[in-house]
């Protein structure tokens, strides 16, 4: 792909200017961060002109656009990402080294646009790569945090949580369109009207409202010219500091609108997983749905006129329930500003919103109670009132007499508006993110509403980006997967990596690969020397666990496996051991106590593991502190072996897994979520397969658990790790430090069941597992195979191949393609 702006003359000469006109300094003089952005404003420059481009494209062609409705969009940083999908890297990174400037440092500079916590966040944002990529008309719509997901530090083996102001420095790849600013309302009350043709009109008086101002932020596309555009909003006070109004006693309103405004935009909910039920979260829901949608309803009229047509060219896609108020409010314009009647608007809105679920976990479906809501959003939740009463009145047509389900099904349902009935009622599709979850939402979760209305739900595997979690995070590979496959197709058709399956009887072609994994090991082994001052061997085992912390995914049984690991070492000097270092990374939402215990015990094993010289380095922990996407992709690099052990039927997809697997890192898990899938992909003999399946935990749960203590009382190995949380052993003689942890797994407390995640009832075959992939690993050639197979399968998980289903299936989006010759740069 050519543009003018990356010939390395022009390029060099941009990034003088820019150090002149920013800083008034000279390239020599300037700073790393005065350099990173003065590249990135020359970068910028260069995706202007296709940003240009691409909209005049899309004004000619008129493709149907998605709007991705999202509370969350982890972005990682721009400025390589950017420059791989400008086709610019590799020049822009050779211009910059003449001038003595090396790229890699230029961008660690850049702060991570952390405006999502996990997961959930980081799918939106490989969803928009994908989108602009494969050539669809697309917009994130989000939410401006202020701060985002918080910064996480290691004190004494205590998280800390400090302020991410990432926005501090400026940022140099947005821009602020305060042209398409919107009013949005809270509060008040509804006033009713007739007009003179009789027809009722709601007015909301008595309200306060601010000002959505959208920061747009371009999403390249990769070599196609292509730049989306995510659309995240800024709230400002609408005060009109104008004397007469402080003369009527408005100061004080005056200064209420400024702190709503503040407050709505200030931070992102730490949470994954997990609701915090706050107030001012639902304010930050309304706030970017209303805007968006309102941005989206106002383009569309602008070139269609005629609303009945919305859905040809418009569809809404709800990341989760958190933007879910979006189906009310689309009702709401359309009754109450288009003027079209119920049955019309309810068309229209049928047609246009499409829900995808991500997570089973009671714990994260949203319900807010009603007199919070209706207080909050009156007009809305007048709609959501009549979509309920409609509802109803179809579930009891459908099922006479059976009450039973209308109490199941209902919106409005125990004092509490339930915003996953509101996306399935209202939504034309219904999809959870891999197949497993996919079946129990439709056979447990979701039962009636699929019994209902089975032709809403579909399921769509989750992928990853390979141009971020390859490309750009494994350039050594990258450039072997190329040289092997003799093409750079992979980079934009994932499929095309099975190639590789050519060099599985290749020794040459698998020493390579090793050495290449072998590379970001040391890469990693400086990083973590660097951050953690611990000292590791690259040449050992890398066991990886990174994830958001949470019991489910199960970190405790990982810790206490390394625990069981040291104890059999200390017993057996002699015993035939391959070095391990296990790693972990995981931030805990800030208010979870138990997340935060699980962490300081990683924290003590290593510790103590870490300083005891008598096992001569055969086990390290290590816990990287602060995860997030940057550091992520060394990790992903240098793993050996992935860890993906949450209780089997708990983790709805998974996307680290795909990371890994991409990666070379074979699966140490639990027949669960997206892993399930892997190994469908990679076969069972590629990856260490161990506890409960879904179905059983499902059985055990329904079923009232099981007894932990048949385990403890006859497993002396399992016994002795469990007491060691209460003897001291990890906690300078304090008995009282886990005693929460110990209780967990062995007591019903109030409740909860005695180990609900299972931990003691999967521990024997996870330690199994472990010791399976020990041995494997001692056969170098047999695990490179092992660990190639991994990557040379990795094709399904790209999400450009779960972005293309989408369309097909749901979203049903025209293909544009900006043609080369035509652009005048
Ligand atoms: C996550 C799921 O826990 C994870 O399994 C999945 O891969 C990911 O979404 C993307 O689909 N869920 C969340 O992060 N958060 C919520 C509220 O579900």
């Amino acid at each position: 792909m050519y543009n003018p702006r990356f010939e390395k003359d022009v390029f060099k000469r941009d990034v003088r200017n820019n150090v002149k006109t920013l800083f008034r300094k000279e390239v020599e003089e300037a700073t790393p961060q005065q350099l990173f952005q003065a590249v990135s404003y020359a970068v910028k420059e260069a995706i202007i002109d296709d940003w240009l481009a691409t909209q005049k494209q899309y004004e000619k062609d008129d493709p149907k656009t998605v709007y991705y409705m999202s509370m969350e969009f982890l972005l990682g940083r721009a400025l390589g990402n950017n420059l791989i999908n400008m086709t610019a890297y590799k020049e822009v990174k050779e211009a910059l080294e003449e001038m003595g400037i090396d790229l890699n440092v230029i961008e660690d500079q850049e702060p991570d646009p952390a405006l999502g916590n996990g997961g959930l966040g980081r799918l939106a944002a490989c969803f928009l790569d994908s989108l602009a990529t494969l050539g669809y008309a697309s917009y994130g719509c989000g939410i401006r945090y202020r701060y985002g997901m918080f910064k996480q530090k290691i004190r004494d083996g205590y998280q800390v949580e400090a302020p991410d102001n990432w926005l501090k420095d400026g940022n140099p790849f947005e821009l602020r369109r305060p042209e398409y600013a919107k009013e949005v309302r809270f509060g008040g009350n509804i006033r009713v009207e007739y007009d003179e043709t009789g027809k009722t009109h709601f007015v909301q008086e008595n309200y306060e409202s601010v000002m959505a101002i959208p920061y747009d932020y371009p999403i390249v596309g990769y070599g196609n010219h292509i730049v989306n555009t995510l659309r995240i909003w800024d709230a400002e006070a609408i005060v009109d500091f104008q004397l007469d109004s402080f003369d009527r006693g408005d100061y004080h309103k005056a200064v209420e609108q400024e702190n709503l405004a503040k407050n709505i935009v200030e931070v992102l909910y730490p949470n994954d997983n997990h609701i915090a039920g706050k107030e001012l979260r639902l304010k930050q829901q309304y706030f970017f749905v209303s805007a968006s949608i309102q941005a989206a309803i106002t383009k569309f009229k602008k070139k269609h006129g005629d609303i009945s047509k919305l859905p040809e060219k418009v569809t809404f896609q709800m990341n989760d329930t958190h933007p879910t108020v979006a189906v009310a409010e689309l009702m709401r314009i359309l009754l109450d500003e288009e003027n079209l009647g119920w049955n019309e608007a309810w068309d229209i809105t049928t047609k246009c919103c499409a829900y995808t679920n991500h997570t089973i976990m009671a714990e994260a479906l949203e319900k807010w109670p009603i007199d919070l809501f209706s207080r909050l959003l009156p007009r809305i939740y007048q709609i959501i009132q009549e979509i309920d009463r409609r509802f109803v009145e179809q579930v009891r047509a459908q099922y006479p007499g059976n009450e039973e389900k209308v109490k199941k099904m209902a919106i409005l349902m125990d004092g509490q508006v339930k915003m996953a009935h509101l996306a399935i009622v209202a939504g034309y599709s219904v999809n959870g993110v891999a197949k497993l979850h996919t079946e129990i939402l439709k056979n447990q979760e979701l039962k009636d509403f699929y019994q209902m209305m089975p032709e809403k739900f579909n399921n769509k595997t989750n992928g990853i980006t390979q141009r971020r979690f390859l490309m750009h995070a494994n350039p050594l590979l990258a450039d072997w997967v190329t040289e092997k496959l003799g093409t750079k197709e992979w980079i934009t058709d994932l499929s095309k990596m099975s190639g590789l399956k050519e060099w599985l009887d290749d020794e040459e072609a698998l020493k390579e690969f090793m050495t290449i994994k072998f590379k970001n090991k040391e890469r990693l082994a400086a990083y973590i020397k660097e951050h953690n001052g611990v000292e590791v061997d690259p040449r050992s085992i890398f066991d990886v666990q990174v994830k958001r912390l949470h019991e489910y995914k199960r970190q405790l049984l990982n810790i206490l496996h390394v625990m069981y690991l040291y104890n059999q070492i200390k017993d057996h000097p002699e015993m035939s051991f391959y070095p391990k270092t296990y790693v972990f990374g995981a931030k805990a939402s800030a208010g979870y106590i138990r997340a935060k215990e699980i962490i300081k015990l990683i924290n003590s094993v290593a510790d103590v593991i870490n300083n005891d010289r008598s096992i001569n380095g055969k086990l390290k922990v290590v816990f990287i502190e602060d995860y997030r996407v940057s550091n992520a992709e060394l990790i992903f690099a240098a793993a050996d072996i992935s860890e993906q052990i949450s209780t089997a039927s708990k983790e709805a997809s998974g996307t680290g897994n795909m990371k890994f697997m991409m990666n070379g890192a074979p699966t140490l898990g639990t027949m669960d979520g997206a892993n399930v899938e892997i190994v469908d992909e990679v076969g069972i003999d590629n990856a260490f397969i161990f506890g409960l399946s879904a179905d059983e935990v499902i059985n055990y749960e329904q079923n009232g658990g099981y007894n932990p203590y048949d385990i403890y009382n006859n497993d002396p190995d399992i016994r002795r790790v469990v007491d060691q949380l209460v003897d001291g052993t990890y906690a300078n003689g304090d008995k009282e430090m886990y005693r929460d942890l110990y209780n967990s797994l062995l007591n019903n407390q109030g409740g909860a069941r005695a180990d609900m995640y299972f931990i003691l009832k999967d521990f024997r075959s996870y330690a199994d597992a472990q010791a399976r992939a020990m041995e494997a690993y001692k056969d170098t050639d047999k695990w490179a195979k092992m660990a190639l197979k991994n990557t040379a399968c990795c094709g399904k998980f790209s999400a450009d191949r779960t972005i293309q289903e989408y369309v097909d299936d749901i979203w049903h989006l025209d293909h544009v393609v900006i043609n080369e010759d035509e652009l005048e740069y």
